[in-house]
């Protein structure tokens, strides 16, 4: 496996040489911030990103995300232009080096916490997803400050207004028709593309939601064999689905997952649940569990701890984009793969 970190771009507080320093950190997660979704990432901006990396040590192998335009969600007529245009994005990355592209196909909303300040016991501070404070949101006037986008409230109610009437039938479709589009750019570069699971995995605001539960990725691998076509493996937003046997899950697609995002959640109750620290005693997952199953599969993608808990009064970064927890977290993977790596062989 390869270690790596999420990183925000020249805007992230956070330096590179920080991160540097992380034992065993390869490379940054990162992204062309600033182009409009749904338009070409040019190659001087791709240049610029690699370059920043590179002289700070750091590779630069796996995107988060391009980000997929609502056009091609709602399979509306303008989707062929921006499929092309991601195709071509997928090249231009390809020419610098690019191995996996983590993307989502989530209607409108990215991953939700009704809480980005939940403080625990022990003072650390972390997001949190509590049921009855999610029914109260106003679903017109949302935006989550960790979202690769968002929109102003003018923007957001009118595409809930085209998304009525969707359903999870159309918006499958709509996904393969998206792949089909852009596989060809893979073949030719080599890049995996990797789905990041629905997060939470459930329809959220009477939008569907495609991709969050094992028959999903069943599905999904039937209409689109091709290998490229990959997960990215999120525990946390799988893990929300109390339904979901995330082992299993790990060793029934260790082949197709590309980039593994571990994290750890601990419920409160059947519904609600805050983020902790990584270690599998401190939550629900089982990610101990899901690191062995990952690496029996014949696992060799990239890792990235995920969100981390605000500790040690760190100050700045996004919520669950700090430095210090994350770090640790990355610590603690590293051990678990050491271990179970040796205990493999
Ligand atoms: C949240 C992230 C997501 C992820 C996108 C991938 O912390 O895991 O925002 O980047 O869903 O497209």
């Amino acid at each position: 496996m390869k270690m790596t970190f999420r990183w925000y771009g020249e805007g992230d507080c956070i330096p590179l040489r920080y991160i540097r320093q992380i034992p065993n950190m390869s490379g940054v997660v990162t992204a062309v911030y600033g182009t409009p979704v749904g338009e070409v990432w040019e190659e001087e901006k791709i240049a610029r990103l690699k370059s920043v990396c590179g002289k700070a040590g750091l590779e630069m192998e796996v995107i988060e995300s391009v980000p997929v335009h609502e056009d091609i969600k709602l399979g509306k007529p303008t989707r062929d232009k921006r499929i092309a245009n991601y195709a071509q994005t997928i090249r231009n990355l390809g020419k610098f080096g690019v191995k996996c592209i983590c993307y989502n196909f989530m209607p409108v909303f990215d991953w939700f916490r009704t809480d980005l300040h939940y403080v625990q016991e022990n003072g650390a501070e972390s997001l949190a997803y509590k049921e009855a404070d999610f029914r109260k949101l106003d679903k017109h006037n949302l935006r989550l400050p960790g979202w690769d986008e968002s929109y102003t409230p003018e923007q957001l109610n009118g595409l809930l207004k085209e998304y009525e009437g969707m359903t999870h039938e159309r918006l499958f479709e709509n996904l393969v028709y998206f792949l089909k589009g852009i596989l060809p750019a893979c073949d030719e570069t080599g890049i995996n593309m990797a789905i990041h699971p629905d997060d939470p995995p459930w329809d959220i605001f009477g939008l569907p939601r495609t991709v969050g539960r094992e028959e999903d990725f069943d599905r999904l691998f039937a209409a689109v064999p091709n290998k490229h076509n990959g997960i990215t493996f999120c525990t946390g937003s799988l893990g929300a689905g109390r339904f979901n046997d995330l082992p299993k899950m790990a060793a029934k697609y260790a082949d197709r997952i590309y980039f593994a995002h571990l994290r750890q959640l601990k419920f409160l109750n059947e519904t609600d649940f805050y983020e902790n620290g990584h270690r599998t005693a401190d939550g629900d997952v089982d990610v101990c569990a899901v690191v062995k199953a990952l690496i029996e599969g014949g696992f060799d993608g990239y890792v990235r701890p995920d969100h981390g808990r605000g500790i040690w009064g760190e100050n700045g970064g996004k919520p669950g984009y700090g430095l210090y927890d994350r770090a640790l977290g990355a610590a603690y993977l590293n051990g678990l793969f050491e271990a179970l790596e040796k205990d493999k062989k």
